[in-house]
């Protein structure tokens, strides 16, 4: 019988923690205030809600975990980076994440700029150094989603309409183009990359119409996520979220409570929750961690 939710949760995320302590750079090594730092930005928090997702979506196809650590903990180093920069003075400007001070008030605003730059560089790495799909071309498929979810036409791409929108009043297109590359384009990729961990044949295969339904998932989820977001942000406290609560309105940003209400935006998660789960139908039970994961992100308090 399989274990229950909150247990196949936390042993992933008690793994997951080893798995990136193993990964990356020691902190006794040269430049150690550097490596302090990218490892303070990483470990110990966080709800690692992408590399779940990578692994509910290995477990789907089958694909072998020690490929989807690795994939896992390049997406979960990006978001990490995204975080640290996110976090500085000339973004958010924020003093508290993941319950502790921000990388740039701990150490500095140089080492935050640093400690993002090179977990970047980092996630890339792992991705190049590490076998991840039997097929060589499927990899490099896989490195290429990456990066294009993280760069201009994704995630830094919504960060930076993100920025240009303060004090606007967008429509709902407009902010759901946002959020879809700012917070959806990672973990859309994240679904994706825990899918293709396998070979393209036999154990672990993937078939190019389950990817697409994969695919429609992760962008589901991944908008539902960014609602739900901007729900907690005015709803939940500081103290709950470890970040500081009611950002979003303080800094005059739009957001879909800001255009729908809290009730139209908490209609919203709903449907999309709905709408994401009607797409699993079709894999059975393989996908059930990926059901109670897209219940998790919807049904969230923090
Ligand atoms: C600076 C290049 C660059 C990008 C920043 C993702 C992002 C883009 C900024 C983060 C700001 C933010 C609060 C976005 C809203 C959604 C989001 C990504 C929340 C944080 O993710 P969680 O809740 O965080 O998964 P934990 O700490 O649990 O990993």
């Amino acid at each position: 019988m399989s274990v229950d939710f909150q247990s196949w949760v936390a042993a992933h995320q008690a793994r997951f923690e080893e798995v990136l302590r193993g990964l990356l750079p020691r902190a006794d090594i040269s430049p150690q205030r550097l490596h302090e730092a990218m490892r303070y930005a990483v470990l110990d928090g966080g709800k690692r809600v992408r590399p779940l997702l990578a692994f509910a979506a290995g477990e789907l196809v089958g694909a072998q975990a020690a490929r989807v650590d690795v994939a896992a903990a390049a997406v979960e180093l990006i978001h990490a980076y995204s975080l640290v920069h996110d976090d500085m003075p000339c973004m958010d400007d924020d003093v508290l994440r993941r319950g502790k001070p921000t990388c740039h008030v701990q150490y500095d605003e140089a080492t935050a700029l640093l400690v993002g730059d090179s977990l970047q560089t980092l996630a890339f790495q792992l991705l190049a150094e590490h076998r991840l799909n039997d097929d060589a071309a499927r990899q490099l498929e896989m490195v290429r989603l990456l990066a294009a979810a993280t760069g201009s036409r994704g995630m830094v791409g919504g960060q930076a309409i993100d920025l240009a929108s303060v004090g606007k009043a967008l429509t709902l297109p407009e902010l759901e183009f946002m959020h879809i590359h700012k917070t959806g384009a990672l973990i859309r990729a994240a679904v994706l990359l825990g899918a293709q961990c396998g070979s393209d044949t036999g154990r672990g295969s993937v078939s190019a119409e389950q990817l697409a339904k994969l695919d429609h998932f992760g962008k589901l989820i991944g908008l539902a996520f960014q609602v739900v977001d901007d729900v907690l942000d005015c709803e939940a406290d500081t103290a709950t979220l470890g970040k500081t609560a009611g950002k979003d309105a303080d800094n005059d940003k739009p957001t879909y409570v800001s255009l729908l209400g809290i009730q139209g935006a908490r209609d919203m998660a709903q449907r999309l929750h709905r709408e994401a789960l009607e797409i699993l139908a079709g894999f059975g039970e393989a996908a059930q961690r990926l059901r109670e994961l897209a219940d998790f992100i919807v049904l969230r308090k923090f």
